[in-house]
């Protein structure tokens, strides 16, 4: 008897029939073809019905395309990363600017405009695989570059500095961050005791604790944010001369952040917000780019400059060691496929290239232990550097073989050396090869002890530069960001060991976030291991808000619309928008759109609860009065102007929003952040816009 389903299952194999004929014989599933197979490459005729015995009967074990089937989507999951789980990679190049063969023979570098093959992964360091983009956190900005000479893996993070000074505590400072142990949460946040237990013990941490509670922990996108290889390397030029080296990443266009209480909402908006970005704006033509920059020193500079150079929690002020750019690095090409690329790609700090080398930073030397081992334990076979993602774009040749999934394996009997076969396989090159730094000032010796150095003893002084390096506004991001932390810690000794760490840092931060806290009294300092030193010089760089973009190109403007709105005005901010690249989301009560004032049907992108304001940069109010007043109604539609002021949005508007003003409470509070287009152009507007955000608005509210 023929069911429903199998008549079903016949006419989809039928389509499926036409649609393969003519195809190739070898084609696979995978490869294009269109006929469905097995793994083994037998043709599936129905893939909708396991086989059964009778018609209501049980599942018989020979149905091998069942059984192969459910055996791959067991096994489909690997290890997700152990920190970094959540991550988003793309493919670009890097374009060297001029030849840098006096500081370094490595290869990217050599000529000006040679092009270098990368592949960059941005995460976030203490999520778990499936949590959200916009926690705060720090995020890691890895790159692969394929060079012609071996694949170079600068594996950074947006942010130079790091919580420790030993990569023996790096289990402890990721366990404490992570979900706690009995109950599985909190996830995605630092915001719980454990976190604030440990560093709060650990004053090496402060510096970072002073980035991590700045809004470069919540960055708008990773088209925004720097990037750092932290700790300080080596630049080897071909005559043996070595240079240190700090690398930088700066984002070409101009930094931005999100305020907290918006990553907060972005995260239930759009848990994706970051990995979207990305895609959005490669997929569309509008490529990110960052330059590379290098703070270039000597030993001179090393000893005489205020702290040690292999201390990963300090910083060389750019004002004190300028950043030279040397290239620049685009991403043009988004992954064709998410696990073989992104969850696939293999970092190791250990992957360097003639050139460039390793100082004794030993957070750095304890990372070239881990990254390898990590990735035998996520990708399951030594051979992972098999994977596409993972191996080099120039010819290469081991004497390593087998191995589970060996896919590149060499033909002829030589796996040994020397030989005396011919020809005799691959064989070492003094000249060209890889040779470790080492000259007189690099000769290391000394009785085997487990210490700290002296010298990585100042943990305040750099962390009091960089808060007094902030504008007001950012400062005040930092206290309410601790205290908002602080709050969520149950332990009340956890808050005032905290606050006794940061009397050594600022008073003013102490005592605000004590406020913050409805602590009455400050605890006494912390007794500092060396005596902080009080008058560092700010660093403006440090400043997201002082180093702003010259554009608001990149960025993404929401239009909340309603039947009757000003088709001219609507077309006046599509127009500009579009000429300074500028991305134009229209929002609307559906999605179906709304008719404006010329009678024309105007499809929206998103509809009021879809399309929140944190989704954007700047919004536009264009409403008619009756549709203003409908809009005034809704929850949504309230929150999203509220939102948007609370976050200090520039705020365009046009027709007559009154009534929607008026119910979210904004008639009285309407500053210089909002603009009228019946009266100001677009242009103007977008060029107020440039500031990012209406920053006076913040100390108002607060
Ligand atoms: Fe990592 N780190 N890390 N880390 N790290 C990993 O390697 C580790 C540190 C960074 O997109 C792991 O492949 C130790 C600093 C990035 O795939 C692991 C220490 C910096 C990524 C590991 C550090 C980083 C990782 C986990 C202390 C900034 C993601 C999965 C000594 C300079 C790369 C993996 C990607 C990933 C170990 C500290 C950056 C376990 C032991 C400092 C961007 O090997």
């Amino acid at each position: 008897m023929t069911t429903p389903d199998d008549r079903r299952s016949v006419q989809l194999g039928e389509q499926r029939a036409e649609r393969g004929r003519g195809g190739e014989t070898h084609q696979t599933a995978v490869g294009g073809g269109q006929r469905l197979t097995t793994q083994q490459g037998v043709v599936v005729s129905d893939d909708q019905n396991t086989l059964r015995a009778g018609e209501r009967g049980p599942s018989v074990l020979e149905d091998f395309h069942f059984r192969e089937k459910i055996f791959h989507f067991d096994h489909e999951r690997i290890p997700e990363r152990v920190v970094h789980a959540r991550g988003y990679g793309a493919h670009g190049y890097f374009e060297n600017y001029e030849p840098l063969t006096d500081i370094t023979r490595a290869d990217p570098f050599g000529e000006a405009g040679r092009r270098t093959p990368v592949f960059v992964r941005f995460s976030t360091v203490a999520e778990n695989k499936g949590s959200t983009d916009l926690a705060r956190d720090v995020r890691g900005f890895a790159v692969k570059f394929y060079t012609r000479e071996g694949n170079w893996d600068l594996v950074g993070n947006n942010m130079p500095v790091f919580f420790i000074q030993d990569a023996i505590k790096f289990p402890d400072v990721i366990h404490a961050a992570k979900q706690e142990p009995d109950r599985g949460f909190p996830q995605a946040q630092t915001a719980h005791d454990n976190f604030w237990d440990f560093v709060s013990l650990m004053p090496e941490s402060t510096h970072m604790l002073m980035w991590i509670m700045s809004d470069r922990a919540i960055p708008r996108s990773f088209r925004f944010m720097e990037g750092f290889g932290v700790h300080t390397f080596r630049l080897v030029n071909a005559d043996g001369r070595s240079t240190f080296v700090k690398f930088h990443w700066k984002p070409k266009l101009g930094m931005q952040s999100v305020v907290w209480n918006e990553a907060m909402k972005i995260s239930g908006a759009d848990p994706d917000f970051h990995r979207r970005d990305l895609w959005d704006a490669i997929t569309t033509g509008s490529f990110p780019e960052w330059e590379l920059g290098l703070q270039l020193f000597d030993e001179e500079f090393a000893d005489r400059f205020g702290f040690d150079v292999l201390d990963p929690t300090k910083i060389i002020p750019e004002e004190e060691v300028p950043v030279r750019r040397v290239g620049r690095m685009v991403l043009n090409r988004v992954v064709d496929n998410f696990f073989a690329e992104t969850e696939q790609v293999a970092f190791c700090t250990q992957n360097v290239i003639p050139g460039i080398d390793f100082t004794n930073d030993p957070l750095l030397q304890g990372r070239n232990f881990s990254y390898l081992d990590t990735q035998l334990k996520r990708l399951g076979s030594p051979n992972f550097t098999h994977l596409p993602i993972n191996a080099p774009k120039c010819p290469f040749a081991t004497l390593q073989q087998d191995g589970h999934m060996a896919m590149i394996n060499p033909a002829g009997r030589v796996n040994y050396e020397p030989n005396s076969w011919d020809p005799p396989g691959p064989r070492e090159d003094p000249q060209a090869g890889f040779r470790t730094f080492a000259d007189g000032q690099a000769t290391e010796a000394g009785p085997k002890r487990r210490l700290r150095p002296e010298s990585f003893a100042d943990h305040y002084s750099q962390a009091r530069q960089f808060f007094i390096s902030q504008t007001e506004v950012e400062q005040r991001h930092i206290i309410d960001a601790f205290t908002f932390e602080l709050s969520k810690c149950d332990r009340t000794e956890i808050r005032t060991r905290m606050l006794a760490g940061l009397r050594n840092v600022d008073e003013d931060l102490a005592r605000a976030v004590a406020q913050g806290l409805g602590l009455r009294e400050l605890p006494e300092p912390l007794p500092p291991a060396m005596e902080p030193v009080r008058d560092l010089a700010p660093s403006p760089k440090l400043s997201i808000a002082k180093n702003g973009p010259s554009s608001f190109a990149g960025r993404k403007i929401g239009v909340l619309v309603t039947d009757g709105a000003d088709a001219a005005v609507l077309d006046r901010v599509r127009a500009e928008a579009e000429q300074q690249q500028v991305t134009v989301e229209l929002i609307a009560p559906t999605v179906g759109g709304v008719e404006v004032g010329n009678g024309n049907r105007v499809p929206a992108d998103q509809k009021i609860d879809g399309g929140p304001s944190v989704l954007y940069d700047a919004v536009i109010v264009l409403a008619s009065k009756d549709g203003a007043s409908q809009l005034a109604t809704k929850p949504t539609a309230r929150d999203f102007v509220s939102d948007a002021y609370a976050h200090c949005k520039f705020i365009g508007y046009a027709g007559d929003p009154a009534p929607l003003f008026e119910a979210a409470g904004l008639s009285s509070l309407m500053d210089e952040g909002f603009i009228s287009l019946d009266e100001r152009s677009p242009a103007e507007f977008l060029t107020r816009c440039t500031q990012l955000r209406f920053w006076p608005r913040q100390l108002v509210i607060t």
